[in-house]
């Protein structure tokens, strides 16, 4: 390219696919890991499964995609080396905010038979602790009684009931997000809201709707402003919305499918099971509960990465100390699987230094996190009256990280629908005790044996600093 003239656009070079599956939450996450494995699942085996992607709140995705006929570039970085892919299954992006109803029609279509969400765990307005829908929250307060809804349960029981008016079977609702039973928590939220709204909607979505649970696995760090200038240095065009990936990926999922009507998945290496919960399981407390742990602890060290914590010997034999007396150990293994190799595979991940996932970005709606990535683990341990010296650790690192300040006093930017009541919990008179009585994220009992032990924890915090406290704990 010749310095100084604009570069041209990304754009479409694979024909248009008629749109089957509507993808509420079009993040970096999604174009990273289920459009590329349905883009494989269609190249093998055909079918109509363009994505419609929406976007809840912000035009920014509709706005850079749309020039570039919704395709992007995503990039591996693997450590031996970079892969280059020009994804091309996203066929349009809507904005729900800007037009609702346009939404709406788009899940109705007879063509559309999944919808699919990566809305994150906070977009489910559920109680992280319990898993039953927050009717207390503003969307759905405001979603009950407007039917043009601002929630993604909002979205997916007023498509639906459109569906049940005009006599079309419903879409199987696919969720990708790193919550445990993932489809049971959206089919529960689901059938709640649509029983406030009809019971006999609530009704017909309990007997035909199908809502199979997920595992998802990719690490897809935020674009940043380099990873753009750098895809376009290799492409010699400009993608305003590229997406930045490691080599591995994972997709396990149940095989329940409203009419058995999918993408060929099988074909594009995704496990179809009959029951996912063992491998949910091993990733959210294996994957998500160190990625969490280090993201408090590693920040409170001063690490920028998750790469830059495994260089840090203190880290790299704390997070391999916590897979193999902590996690390990509260774990069923799915069959087939050993889990002192996922570790380890989890450990050469981590390290890759293509990857820059910043501690900050995974620390991020702690209060919507820990439930199922720690204290899950927590939970078992206690029960079996074994220790766990080094995930007390990860909460009381939290603890510290939500009172926005730092142990050297410098300010933390905190993100977390709760960060008000977090911050004011985490700076009261009891620390401890005013965010262990928070019952959205610690159920009462729980709470009640964590509180001597996380005392502690963050006490050896504050007087050690966070690489000793950890170092104290091996
Ligand atoms: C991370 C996840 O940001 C986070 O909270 O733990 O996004 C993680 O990278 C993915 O779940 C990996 O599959």
């Amino acid at each position: 390219m010749e310095a100084g003239l604009p570069a041209e656009r990304l754009t479409r070079s694979a024909p248009a696919v008629p749109v089957g599956i509507v993808h509420l939450g079009l993040g970096a996450f999604f174009r990273a890991h289920g459009a590329v494995y349905i883009e494989e699942a269609m190249s093998a085996s055909g079918g109509d499964w363009g994505i419609l992607g929406v976007s809840l709140q912000s035009a920014t995705m509709r706005d850079q995609l749309t020039p570039q006929g919704g395709t992007y570039m995503a990039l591996e970085l693997g450590p031996e080396g970079e892969t280059l892919r020009h994804v091309q299954s996203v066929q349009g992006v809507l904005v729900a905010r800007e037009d609702a109803q346009a939404v709406l029609e788009a899940m109705a279509d007879p063509g559309v038979r999944i919808v699919s969400l990566t809305v994150t765990e906070k977009g489910y307005c559920h109680e992280p602790s319990t898993g039953r829908l927050n009717d207390q929250h503003p969307d759905i307060v405001h979603d009950l009684s407007h039917p043009l809804p601002v929630s993604a349960p909002g979205y997916l029981v007023r498509a639906l009931a459109l569906r049940l008016s005009r006599g079309l079977p419903p879409f199987t609702v696919l969720t990708c997000d790193n919550l445990p039973n993932n489809g049971h928590v959206v089919r529960g939220v689901v059938l709640d809201l649509a029983h406030a709204i009809d019971p006999a909607l609530a009704a017909w979505i309990e007997a035909e709707g199908k809502f199979p649970s997920t595992m998802v696995d990719r690490i897809v760090p935020a674009t940043k402003p380099e990873d753009i200038a750098r895809v376009e240095a290799l492409i010699g065009a400009h993608d305003a919305a590229p997406v930045m990936h490691e080599p591995f990926r994972q997709w396990v999922v149940e095989d329940d499918f409203v009419g058995g009507l999918r993408p060929d998945l099988g074909a594009a290496g995704v496990q179809l099971v009959r029951d996912v919960t063992e491998f949910e399981h091993m990733k959210l407390r294996m994957l998500n509960g160190t990625h969490s742990s280090l993201a408090y602890l590693g920040y409170l060290s001063g690490h920028e990465t998750i790469a830059d914590c495994m260089t840090d010997p203190v880290l790299d034999r704390f997070v391999q100390h916590l897979w193999a007396a902590e996690i390990i150990p509260a774990l069923t293994p799915p069959e087939g699987v050993s889990l002192s190799e996922y570790a380890q595979a989890l450990r050469a991940r981590y390290a890759n230094p293509g990857i820059r996932h910043r501690t900050w970005q995974i620390a991020m709606d702690g209060s919507q996190k820990l439930p199922q990535r720690i204290l899950g683990t927590l939970e078992t341990n206690l029960a079996a009256n074994r220790p766990c010296p080094g995930l007390m650790l990860a909460v009381a690192a939290w603890m510290i990280y939500v009172r926005g300040t730092d142990l050297a006093g410098q300010p933390i930017e905190v993100k977390d629908p709760l960060a008000p009541r977090l911050r004011e919990a985490a700076t009261s008179a009891d620390p401890v005790g005013a965010l262990l009585a928070l019952r959205e994220v610690f159920p009462q009992d729980l709470a009640a044996r964590l509180s001597e032990p996380l005392r502690k924890a963050c006490s050896d915090l504050s007087a050690l600093g966070a690489k000793d406290a950890m170092q104290a704990r091996l």
